[in-house]
């Protein structure tokens, strides 16, 4: 993470904090703040109550993630699951052990930065953390994200919701009456960010797509009180165990769709010893933003993508905005009426996500919400190009089933007067020089 962090700093990409911040609320609404501002990473370097500097905002822009690994920002449905796939470039292992730095500092959970985000979270919360854990009778290692909630130096309760990997290995463990040992890393390589991230199959190793995507093997060191590898570059290392049988109260919390989470039964991590690299930076995302929900999106867009593409044609880029749960296809329309087969495909392929779904034609740009919504106030007719599908649950954590139910919409042109939509379009306004006209650029 240091040696992208450092890219980015030479590119200028860093925003800097050098006045102390409260790790309470206020190095939040900073992050909020500039984020809608500026969207680019900002470096806390003096947060009250711990000697570590904050990153926030690192991975919270397509262009970004797509500089990580090496293709266009508007390529990841077309690249996301070849790189994912595991055909991937590299020859040979996978994972390179190497021995622990000698000079990783040991330290307690409190001297981490303890950030709490929203007006009525229950406590400080790690929200950056990615857990390793080894499915415990295959031994195949696991990463995914959970935000843990901070109880004291040596418990978190942390959100393991129904049916995510980690989730089953704990419940796995306890059939065996064993706790399940895991680590929680912060700051690990930036492609294990995007692999934890990704929906990939349950005996599938996440380390592994992770060096797929880098390109080369990664470096793996010894975990130093549970017997677990970790990427070795990674800034923080929190090892611990989940105890079997045992839910605790977690909560609440602001969560990524805008809203608190109520309190509920979580699982309970015994925290074993935390350890550090001498100069380590720490991590920090605000939930619901784009550093968050972004990779979700991109992964959700990209299978969408895929399995659509592999029964239709004219399929020409997908993206899930302005939140996961509304599906834009952009399509070269091939003949009358394609474009409801597509809203169709959508909603058959994507049951949890797919709650609303727009197709738009090629000239729309998909990664701009106000053009895709002129599409639809242009091109379709609200009796008859769209479709609603009743009763139909689409997110799982929904126990008032206020996300049951679909909406699809078709914004193409119609087909037969393709010719009476073309857009107008004034010669040069894409490519005038405005430096050559103004004399003063407004700020
Ligand atoms: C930043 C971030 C935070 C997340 N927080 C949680 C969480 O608190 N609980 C949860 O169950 N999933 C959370 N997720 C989703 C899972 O980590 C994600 O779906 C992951 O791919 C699951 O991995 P798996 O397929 O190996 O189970 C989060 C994802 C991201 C990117
Ligand atoms: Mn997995």
């Amino acid at each position: 993470m240091r040696h992208y962090m450092q890219t980015l700093r030479e590119c200028g990409e860093i925003l800097d904090v050098h006045r102390e911040v409260d790790p309470k609320h206020e190095l939040a609404a900073v992050t909020q703040a500039a984020m809608r501002r500026w969207n680019k990473p900002i470096l806390f370097h003096h947060v009250a109550g711990t000697t570590l500097p904050v990153l926030t905002n690192l991975y919270g822009s397509r262009e970004r993630l797509a500089d990580i690994i090496g293709i266009a920002p508007d390529d990841f449905c077309r690249q996301w699951t070849n790189l994912t796939g595991l055909g991937g470039a590299v020859a040979g292992p996978l994972k390179r052990e190497v021995p622990a730095a000698p000079d990783l500092v040991e330290c307690r959970l409190r001297d981490l930065p303890l950030l709490t985000y929203s007006e009525r979270d229950g406590a400080p919360y790690f929200t950056s953390a990615m857990f390793v854990a080894k499915e415990p009778e295959t031994g195949v290692p696991n990463l995914s994200f959970h935000r843990s909630m901070y109880i004291s130096d040596e418990e978190l309760r942390c959100r393991l919701a129904p049916r995510h990997h980690l989730t089953l290995y704990h419940e796995k463990a306890e059939r065996m009456g064993r706790p399940l040992e895991a680590a929680m890393l912060i700051g690990p390589p930036p492609t294990a960010f995007l692999a934890a991230a990704a929906p990939v199959p349950y005996d599938v190793d996440e380390l592994e797509v992770a060096a797929q995507l880098a390109g080369a093997p990664i470096e793996m060191r010894p975990c130093r009180h549970i017997d677990l590898m970790v990427p070795a570059t990674t800034e923080i290392v929190i090892e611990g165990r989940f105890l079997p049988n045992e839910r605790r109260p977690e909560g609440p919390f602001g969560e990524f769709m805008g809203y608190y989470v109520p309190v509920g039964p979580q699982a309970v991590f015994e925290v074993l010893g935390v350890t550090r690299r001498p100069d380590a930076v720490f991590h920090s995302i605000l939930c619901g933003s784009s550093e968050e929900v972004l990779s979700l999106e991109l992964s959700v867009a990209a299978n969408i993508y895929q399995r659509i593409s592999a029964v239709l044609p004219g399929i020409v880029d997908v993206t899930c905005q302005p939140f996961v749960l509304h599906t834009v296809v952009k399509i070269r329309q091939q003949y009358e009426g394609h474009a409801r087969q597509v809203l169709m495909a959508v909603l058959g392929v994507e049951p949890t996500w797919a709650k609303a779904v727009t197709v738009v034609d090629e000239d729309v740009d998909i990664y701009d919400m106000n053009d895709v919504m002129w599409a639809v106030l242009t091109r379709s007719r609200p009796d008859r190009d769209t479709i609603i599908i009743p009763d139909t649950p689409t997110f799982y954590r929904d126990p008032h089933r206020d996300h049951w139910g679909r909406i699809g919409t078709d914004a193409t042109a119609p087909y037969e007067r393709r010719d009476d939509f073309v857009r107008k379009r004034i010669p040069g306004a894409d490519t005038v020089d405005l430096a050559a006209y103004f004399d003063r650029r407004p700020g």
